[in-house]
């Protein structure tokens, strides 16, 4: 296995736990903003986070609508404004600072800087909500830690699809086995997997129940080196890039990877 040269970060559910403390609660603002007749639940929106996009979400789910509209040409429309909104929304939520970053994910990214591993974003949210999320906990120059971001808008294909990682790679100009991939759902290391990018998995509030085949180590918090499956070192306040390392360099010596939660 090669040195480990790039980390790549996913953002929804690993940045932050955005995807319950953010978008949800977004998407049910705009419903309300727009007279649209239907909430959804944490649960309903657990169930509907199989499908990846926003948009793509919407439409789905208004195949069990009874109220939404019937012909295809008006549910787009309306997906679109309910869309646009929730993202104003959630630009709203996330600016006032109260959907923290995740134990462990800033130091981790500080390990990174301050070591010269370069470092990317590979998500298939759209690129304003990435920008909210980053600029409100890093400020405006966040760009200035990434050396590559990739977002919904350039790689149209999400998630579990590999397009945002293909990208990523030829951005970074690297190979896929000298990066390692920080995500939290299944779809998210499909992705990477796809174009042969490891990954690690800290559960998060949506996907901890669920089995994430194909990572390299799964475990709840980058704060925390216990629970981590395969082990991360003992005595170690948190995971830090060594023990990224170690998992990126065992691959090479096990040829396996973590097919069910530890
Ligand atoms: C998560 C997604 C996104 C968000 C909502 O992407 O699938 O669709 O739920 O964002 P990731 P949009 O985990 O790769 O960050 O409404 O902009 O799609
Ligand atoms: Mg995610």
């Amino acid at each position: 296995m090669p040195a480990l040269k790039a980390v790549l970060w996913d953002v929804d559910g690993t940045l932050a736990e955005t995807e319950r403390d953010g978008h949800l609660q977004a998407f049910n603002q705009a419903f309300a903003r727009l007279g649209v007749p239907w909430r959804w639940s944490e649960a309903r929106y657990g169930e509907l986070l199989r499908v990846t996009g926003g948009r793509e979400r919407l439409l789905h789910d208004m195949e069990s609508q009874a109220q939404a509209p019937a012909g295809q040409q008006e549910r787009v429309a309306l997906v679109e404004a309910i869309h646009r909104e929730k993202n104003a929304l959630y630009a709203t939520i996330i600016a006032a600072g109260t959907v923290a970053l995740r134990p462990g994910v800033r130091d981790l990214i500080v390990d990174c800087a301050a070591e010269g591993v370069a470092m990317g974003i590979v998500t298939t949210t759209s690129g304003g909500n990435v920008e909210a999320l980053l600029d409100t906990h890093f400020g405006e120059n966040w760009r200035s830690l990434f050396s590559a971001v990739v977002c919904a808008e350039e790689a149209p294909r999400k998630k579990p699809d590999p397009l945002a990682y293909r990208m990523a790679l030829a951005r970074l100009g690297l190979e896929a086995r000298e990066c390692l991939a920080v995500e939290d759902s299944p779809a998210g290391v499909a992705s990477a997997g796809g174009c042969g990018v490891p990954a690690i998995v800290t559960r998060s509030h949506y996907f901890a129940a669920r089995a994430v085949p194909g990572a390299l180590a799964i475990g709840d918090s980058l704060a925390d080196v216990a629970g981590w499956h395969p082990a991360a070192r003992h005595g170690a306040p948190r995971i830090d890039l060594a023990q990224l390392g170690r998992w990126h360099a065992g691959e090479a010596r096990t040829g396996r990877s973590v097919s069910r939660n530890g």
